[in-house]
């Protein structure tokens, strides 16, 4: 299957974002609002056609000798120009360490990109948001990529920078990578780093673990969401495609990380 049609790469008889006045699309709208409201997360289940979901994953798996080879000590939360003390959640540093296959390494007529690039996918999510605009990002690393996690890979604790993440799980590990979350464990007045630091010691009972299956579609917001993917165990990778939206037209991501993005490529490029 060529997979040039995006009928063959999402299941538009479940999801008819082509049409965006029907009553199956405003069901959708509705309870999507709602998930995200009361639990950060809401999950298009099946979203992606099982046969794109394997030419997704193969083209990606064979991206990985050419990703990035990421690996940090990270802080969950951006600097603030404060010396905080031994212990604290600000002082607090997690392991992130996994491959990330670039925007630029993802080819034009990938049916990756040619679900990102879908008009009607755009608008759903912007209209799900509540946004008066909404654009594809235009950074030439992240706007549209790729995580792949190998035995041992783990994505530590963290805020998201943006408002919110739209992901599709391409492949599941044989364990772990679960995606674990405390739904709006901060908010704009309350950072709330008593229940963080429970969180970081394990000692936190509101953690709560997402079943995440191949093939749906998430839209997550990770900005008062404190998440992370627990470690990958076992040979089969866990893979994830990740797409950038911002309300501002042309933006980018900040240099710093995409520095240290260019800085663990690997030698050979394609
Ligand atoms: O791998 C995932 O499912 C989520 C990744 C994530 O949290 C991020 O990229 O900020
Ligand atoms: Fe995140």
């Amino acid at each position: 299957m060529a997979l040039d049609d995006i009928a063959d790469i999402v299941d538009l008889d479940r999801y008819p974002l082509h049409r965006p006045d029907s009553v199956a699309e405003h069901a959708l709208l509705c309870a999507g609002r709602a998930a995200l409201k009361n639990r950060a997360l809401f999950t298009l289940p099946g979203f992606v056609r099982s046969q794109a979901v394997a030419a997704m994953a193969g083209e990606l798996e064979a991206l990985v000798p050419a990703a990035c080879r990421y690996q940090a000590e990270r802080y969950c939360y951006t600097f603030d120009g404060n010396a905080w003390p031994t212990g604290h959640p600000r002082a607090t540093t997690h392991l992130s360490r996994y491959h990330q296959v670039l925007n630029h390494q993802i080819s034009n007529d990938s049916p990756l990109r040619r679900l990102y690039c879908w008009e009607p996918l755009r608008e759903f999510l912007r209209r799900l948001m509540g946004y008066d605009t909404f654009y594809r990002s235009e950074c030439p690393h992240l706007a549209l990529s790729s995580k792949i996690a190998c035995e041992g890979d783990v994505d530590g604790w963290h805020f998201d920078s943006n408002d919110v993440v739209f992901s599709v799980l391409l492949q599941r590990p044989e364990g772990g990578g679960h995606f674990e979350y405390v739904p709006y464990i901060r908010t704009d007045q309350d950072e709330n780093y008593d229940a963080v630091a429970a969180v970081f010691e394990g000692q936190a009972e509101d953690v709560q673990c997402a079943e995440l299956s191949v093939g749906d579609l998430n839209v997550f917001q990770g900005d008062q969401t404190l998440h992370r993917v627990s470690p990958v165990h076992g040979r089969r990778r866990r893979i994830v495609a990740l797409f950038c939206y911002d309300r501002e037209p042309g933006t980018n991501f900040g240099e710093p990380y995409i520095e240290e993005l260019r800085r663990c490529m690997p030698a050979t490029k394609i």
